[in-house]
């Protein structure tokens, strides 16, 4: 049965670009154990990708609940002459939709976001997951009922996942007391770490699914409660931490304590490579060495920060100093790793009035260099084996149409770059496959049709 477990690829991009003639196989695992370019003549019985192979991407910050209300939260709350939306006004708005979560539902959502992002390219997700409890911020009869269900989402889709179970345990800096629509996220870190317990002995760890934790900010823990949070874990587990996404954020921290929020966590934590700071908008030019030195992943967000309204990454100057990043749909504003790195590229165009910011004397083409780092850097914040196509990797990667406008004619050298920057039509990316498994078939998700369907049921739940 070797053959089912190969795929031949005309064209397939690897860790130094694209080559022809690739022959891809692995294991009953879905780990890649061979990547062979220059075979001439593969195996007979060998299946032909139907157009050019490049990696999936991590998506390296997801709180899942959020797709269902995409779209809902364009229009002005705020009222007087002077009224201003702004971030904090959308936080209310999302947590009065996150009290209307049910198991049920979040199962519902959860699935059908994951399809999404499989079709758009996402082989990998990370959960950053925080709605615990019922509204009312007593135990679900199993504690770890939720996370169960989004772990259990991903798997049901294929998509690989590291569960990130939230720490949400103040309010503010300052250790101020939650407030009642907080309820449903609060925990202390033994009760995090018990809560992790229960998920990982329901739902063990695999080449799929790989646990960390994630204290949710600088406002919602503190020093000693992050640190024995930190002490309840293997010391590789990922750890991913929303940080200076707004300057009132960045205020507070220095006013309550003294330094800007990444100074302050580079001054007391070992931030290392299974750290992700995610968003890390605000940072001076001190703390975007530091943070590019340090070897952390940060995890730029980009579709959901400019759409709630959070500013813009010092993405020159931290590439410049060999920053690592990876990218998020976050609140899923959008699905689509493209618009992301889009965006990176268009924030420093539409600030500079320059082209071609992030490129470098190295690496020319913009689409190329970003799409290396994001892949690299997602994989790094996932903590699975997902680098790209090479042996011992996760059998993860998209096939792309080949007639598709955005490539077709074009040398191999530009496809990347058409298929980043172009945006006409329908996605490029015509099949997926994740852990070996061809999940997208010509656009289409195995289970798309039943899961949009449950989808919208839960969806009209929730608009009720
Ligand atoms: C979240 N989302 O946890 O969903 C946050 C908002 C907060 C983003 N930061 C809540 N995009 O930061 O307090
Ligand atoms: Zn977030």
């Amino acid at each position: 049965m070797q053959t089912e477990l190969s795929l031949f690829a005309d064209h397939a991009y690897l860790p130094d670009g694209w080559h022809r003639n690739v022959l891809l196989q692995w294991d009953a695992a879905g780990t890649l154990t061979a990547v062979t370019p220059g075979t001439d003549a593969p195996p007979a019985g060998t299946r032909r990708a139907a157009g050019p192979v490049m990696p999936g991407m991590p998506n390296l910050h997801s709180h899942a609940f959020q797709r269902a209300m995409a779209g809902l939260t364009e229009y002005r709350a705020a009222s007087g002459a002077n009224a201003t939306d702004n971030f904090w006004s959308w936080r209310d708005l999302m947590y009065r939709f996150a009290a209307k979560i049910t198991p049920e539902g979040l199962a519902s959502v959860a699935q059908w976001l994951y399809i999404e992002m499989l079709k758009a390219g996402y082989t990998s997700v990370c959960e950053f997951h925080y709605v615990h409890h019922t509204p009312d911020g007593s135990r679900y009869t199993n504690q770890a009922e939720l996370a169960q269900r989004v772990v259990d989402a991903a798997s049901a889709s294929g998509i690989g996942m590291t569960m990130l179970p939230v720490l949400y345990q103040y309010s503010g800096f300052g250790s101020r007391a939650p407030r009642e629509d907080q309820q449903r996220f609060i925990n202390t870190p033994d009760s995090l770490l018990d809560l992790l317990g229960t998920l990982r002995a329901a739902r063990p760890e695999s080449a799929a699914l790989r646990y960390g934790v994630a204290p949710h900010s600088l406002r919602a823990v503190s020093a000693d409660s992050l640190r024995a949070l930190l002490g309840g874990l293997d010391a590789t587990a990922p750890v991913h931490i929303h940080i200076a996404e707004q300057t009132a954020e960045v205020d507070a921290c220095v006013e309550t304590e003294g330094a800007r929020p990444v100074q302050w966590l580079l001054d007391r934590f070992d931030v290392d490579s299974r750290w992700c700071l995610v968003h890390a908008t605000h940072v001076d030019a001190n703390e975007t060495q530091a943070l590019a030195k340090s070897r952390a992943v940060a995890g730029l967000c980009l579709t959901t920060e400019a759409n709630l309204g959070d500013g813009i990454f010092p993405a020159y100057d931290y590439l410049d100093a060999q920053g690592r990043f990876g990218v998020g749909s976050d609140s899923h504003i959008g699905v689509d790793w493209r618009a992301e790195l889009r965006l990176l590229e268009y924030g420093q165009r539409l600030t500079r009035r320059q082209r071609n910011v992030l490129a470098s004397t190295q690496a020319t083409h913009v689409a190329d260099r970003l799409f290396d780092a994001a892949l690299e850097g997602g994989a790094q914040a996932t903590g699975r084996a997902v680098s790209g196509l090479q042996v011992g990797q996760r059998a993860d990667w998209l096939v792309l149409d080949p007639d598709h406008s955005s490539i077709a004619e074009h040398a191999p050298h530009a496809w990347l770059s058409g298929v980043v920057f172009c945006e006409h039509g329908e996605t490029p990316i015509r099949d997926v496959y994740a852990g070996g498994q061809k999940v997208v078939d010509n656009r289409r998700h195995r289970d798309e049709e039943a899961a949009y369907a449950r989808y919208r049921v839960a969806l009209a739940d929730l608009l009720k």
